[in-house]
């Protein structure tokens, strides 16, 4: 039988890491044929909490759970890791300027940079979903050196998901029957949903849809601000469709795309599209033989080339701001 694979999951104690921990216990993560063993980081406060949920992935008997240990020490937590969910982050609290918040963060994921060049295993794959995901990826690519940069991604495959259920509402299709959407730019609300290369049943998705003003008035806002309108519903932000896309984000890395079809997930840009080399920006990706590759040779036109533009302009001001700060 097949040796478990070390899952490293930060701010485990968190809704986020309690809706994730018990879909990796199940085999959703990796597949049903893989056992893994779980590793949880948490802050020293939330430690007993950690262990609590530690308590209950032990009561579930899940069949493929090798184990689960608790750390509060980044080094520990990562040594020996083959995948890491970064999840864990300083949220933006009232008052805080944009800066403070890049720089708290830089403050977690640095040091997390820094264990996992100095122990994870040389198949690492790292996810960072705890906001501003792009930049904490950033940062803590910086500070993995010896590690492959593409080995570094953020999360927008929850993005992703939220336009393909929008756009499966508007058609009246399954959402099965929905390819080729892609979320471009930043987690954040200058995030762009493109529709314009979907198919929907074989038929392109725009033509299909043939109302720009949808496209522009209701698709695109509902898309981008689906997280605010989650805790205005809720009281709490997004949480297991969060944690439900973190595993699809994986699940398809590992386990590849289906052929005519693609995903969206931020990678370290290579130039593509004129999203400048380096930054970590969602694209229309592939994933084949555990590697992500952005889908080259797409024609942008004009509404997608302004609101593209738009969000890798954001990005570009969070990597010059964490530079500033000396964080990469
Ligand atoms: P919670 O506040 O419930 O949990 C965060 C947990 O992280 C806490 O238990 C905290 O103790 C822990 N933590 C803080 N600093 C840590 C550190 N240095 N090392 C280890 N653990 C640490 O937040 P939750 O709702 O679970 O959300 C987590 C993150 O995901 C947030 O940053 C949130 O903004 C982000 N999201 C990202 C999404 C995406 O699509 N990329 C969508 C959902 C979510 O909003």
């Amino acid at each position: 039988t097949q040796a478990p694979v070390n899952v490293t999951v930060t701010g485990a104690a968190g809704q986020i890491g309690y809706a994730l921990l018990f879909r990796i216990a199940s085999g959703q993560l990796l597949g049903p044929d893989t056992p893994v063993r779980l590793r949880l980081l948490e802050i020293p406060q939330a430690v007993k909490a950690a262990e609590g949920t530690a308590l209950e992935l032990e009561d579930g008997a899940f069949p493929l759970l090798a184990g689960t240990d608790i750390f509060d020490d980044a080094k520990q937590a990562f040594s020996g890791a083959n995948v890491a969910l970064l999840v864990g982050a300083r949220p933006r609290t009232k008052g805080m300027e944009r800066g403070d918040l890049l720089e708290a963060n830089g403050g977690i994921f640095k040091p997390q940079g820094e264990a996992i060049n100095a122990g994870a295993a040389d198949d690492i794959k790292v996810l960072v979903v705890g906001n501003p995901a792009n930049t904490n990826a950033l940062i803590a690519q910086a500070h993995a050196p010896d590690v492959p940069a593409d080995r570094f991604t953020a999360m927008t495959r929850l993005d992703h998901n939220r336009a393909l259920a929008q756009l499966s509402k508007k058609l009246g299709v399954p959402v099965s029957e929905i390819k080729k959407l892609a979320i471009w730019g930043n987690h954040s609300a200058t995030q762009y949903p493109d529709i314009f290369h979907a198919e929907v049943a074989g038929k392109n998705a725009a033509e299909a849809v043939n109302d720009e003003a949808w496209l522009s008035d209701t698709f695109i806002p509902t898309v981008a601000k689906r997280g605010a309108a989650i805790i205005e519903a809720r009281g709490a932000s997004s949480a297991a469709s969060a944690a439900s896309a973190a595993i699809d984000h994986v699940y398809t890395w590992v386990n590849g795309t289906p052929e005519g079809d693609w995903t969206s997930a931020a990678v370290v840009s290579d130039g593509s599209y004129g999203v400048p080399e380096g930054l970590i920006s969602s694209f229309p990706v592939t994933a084949r033989d555990g590697k992500y590759e952005i889908v080259q040779g797409l024609e942008i036109n004009e509404f997608s080339r302004t609101r593209i533009d738009a969000s890798v302009q954001e990005l570009i001001e969070e990597r010059d701001a964490v530079k500033k700060l000396g964080l990469i």
